[in-house]
This record gives structure tokens, C-alpha cells and sequence, in this order.
């Protein structure tokens, strides 16, 4: 999602420069994104996070477990007004980063926008979808939001971005792990009548942890949604599944792991979806 984010905000005439894990040998490059049958390249500047400079906005679109490292590569060379925005899985991952930059303006951006690898600094945009971008410190929207809206994804401002967050939590819950589990496409948690059970179970207990933190909406749709969810995203493997195969860590902690954090905090259990973690852990 990075780097669709960058490429199109690149477009839209920002002044983007990706920071790569590894060093790389040049300090611009092109990002190569498939659609519709057209491979099309970017231009944009390519660097490190410990040398970074002039950091104005910064763009975290790292798996959950990988926030506060990427942040705190960055930290000593962005000021005091830069904002943060975090494209990512999952919820709980941001107190650190607020810990270690306590004045920057944090934003969150939760995407249905289909896209995935295909090498090095190449993608494909495989579906559209619309990306909303909200504060949870009540900030009004930024200046900056126009140049995402420039872009030619669908971007708008989400003045409860708490709820839409949880909400994708909440999808994530019933289908990332069970996925990861079975290794299994999503579109098999419909077609297997145990796996189906399974969903409807992690999902009656999604719905009361919902309810009980406020989340009124997501505990009415979470069956439905995730149902759709998993009828539009058949033939997908999870984000959670690809990293039990690559063998990286997995973003359980961030997911349920956060469900059941919530769920302790309201004097809740939820059984089903405390051993689908364990048995997420025991993978790894
Ligand atoms: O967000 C996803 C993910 O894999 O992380 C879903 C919606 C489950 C699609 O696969």
C-alpha cells in the first residue's frame, strides 16, 4: 500500500522519497504499478530512514510489529510539526510512536484499495476501493488532505476514524487468522461448512466486544460485512496467511491481540478468538 500511496500522491505532484529497509545504491528510482493490463512507472526519490531529512510528512505503511522501529529511524530528523500517518493493520501500535514524538499530529488512513507485490519497488493496483483518512485527536482535516484527494483514488476525510478502524479490525479478526491457521484462500471460510462455523463464532464474539466498547455499528454488521468480505476477497490469500508463508511475523498482536485487550478491559471473554491466537503464536 506504500507504495501505491507514493506513486499516487507522486502524481498528484508531492515531493515523495521512499524509505527503504536496506540502503539503497541510488538516491532516485521509479516505482512500477500494473493496472488494468498497463504498467506505468513513477519517479520518485529513494532513501534511508537514518539519513533522512526535511521529513514534513511521513507516511507509515509497515506491518503493525514494524511501527516503532521504522518510526524511531526517522525520529531524529523530523521536527516538531511533521505529521504522521499511519497506513496500517491492526490497532495499538501508535502509543509507542506517541511516546517517542509526543507533539507531532497523528492520523491514521484505513484503505479497501486491492494491491499487492510483484517485486522490488513493483506493484499491482488489483481492485478499488476508497481510503479514509481521520485524526483520533480531534484534529480538523489538514491542509495536505487535497493533495491525497488530487490523486486519482477515492480519498475522503473520516471524522470518526476510531470506528472505521475498529471496524477493519474487526474483519480482520473473523478472517486473517482462521486463514493463516488453515492456510486456506479467504473464500474457503464460506465454503467449508466447519470453517464457517468458526467465522460465525469468532464473529458473535466480535459482536459483543463491539458493543461493549462503543462500537455499536460494527456489532450490528460484522456478520454481514465480514460475509461480503469474504465473497469479494474469494480468491485472495490474507495478508496474515503470505506472512506464515514467507515465514515473517505475523500482525496477531495488533489484531486480536487488540480484540482481547479490549474485551479484558470491559470484562469480557472471548474464548474463540483467544485460541485462534494461540494457535497463530504456536505457527511461528
Ligand atoms: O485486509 C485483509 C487482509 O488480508 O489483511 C482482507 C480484507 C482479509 C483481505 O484479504
Amino acid at each position: 500500500m506504500g507504495c501505491l500511496f507514493a506513486t499516487q500522491l507522486a502524481s498528484a505532484g508531492c515531493n515523495i522519497t521512499l524509505l527503504l529497509r536496506n540502503k539503497p545504491q541510488k538516491t532516485s528510482g521509479y516505482v512500477t504499478v500494473d493496472s488494468d493490463g498497463v504498467s506505468r512507472n513513477f519517479a520518485v526519490g529513494l532513501g534511508h530512514a537514518p539519513t533522512a531529512t526535511n521529513v514534513t510528512h511521513l507516511l507509515v505503511s509497515t506491518k503493525a510489529q514494524d511501527v516503532g522501529a521504522a518510526v524511531r529511524g526517522v525520529a531524529p530528523h523530523i521536527d516538531e510539526q511533521a505529521c504522521i500517518i499511519f497506513a496500517t493493520n491492526g490497532m495499538g501500535y501508535a502509543e509507542e510512536v506517541k511516546a517517542l514524538l509526543p507533539r507531532n499530529p497523528i492520523y491514521y488512513a484505513t484503505s479497501t484499495e486491492g494491491a499487492y507485490r510483484l517485486g522490488s519497488l513493483h506493484i499491482c493496483h488489483a481492485g478499488r476501493g476508497q481510503t479514509r483518512i481521520g485524526s483520533t485527536e480531534a484534529l480538523p482535516p489538514p491542509p495536505w488532505l487535497g493533495d491525497w484527494t488530487n490523486t486519482g483514488l477515492d480519498c475522503r476525510w473520516e471524522e470518526n476514524i476510531t470506528a472505521a478502524l475498529w471496524h477493519k479490525l474487526a474483519i480482520n479478526c473473523a478472517i486473517n487468522p482462521l486463514t493463516a491457521v488453515h492456510r486456506c484462500h479467504n473464500g474457503d471460510l464460506a465454503k467449508n461448512k466447519q470453517l464457517a462455523v468458526q467465522v460465525k463464532q469468532l464473529c458473535d464474539e466480535i459482536a459483543s466486544i463491539s458493543l461493549a466498547a462503543g462500537f455499536a455499528m460494527t456489532a450490528e454488521s460484522v456478520h454481514s460485512d465480514v460475509a461480503a468480505v469474504i465473497a469479494g476477497t474469494a480468491d485472495n490469500r490474507s495478508s496474515m496467511l503470505q506472512d506464515v508463508v514467507a515465514g515473517r511475523d505475523t500482525e496477531i498482536d495488533y489484531i486480536t491481540g487488540h480484540l482481547l485487550r479490549t474485551a479484558e478491559k470491559f470484562g469480557a471473554d472471548a474464548p474463540y478468538n483467544r485460541n485462534l491466537l494461540n494457535e497463530v503464536v504456536s505457527l511461528g
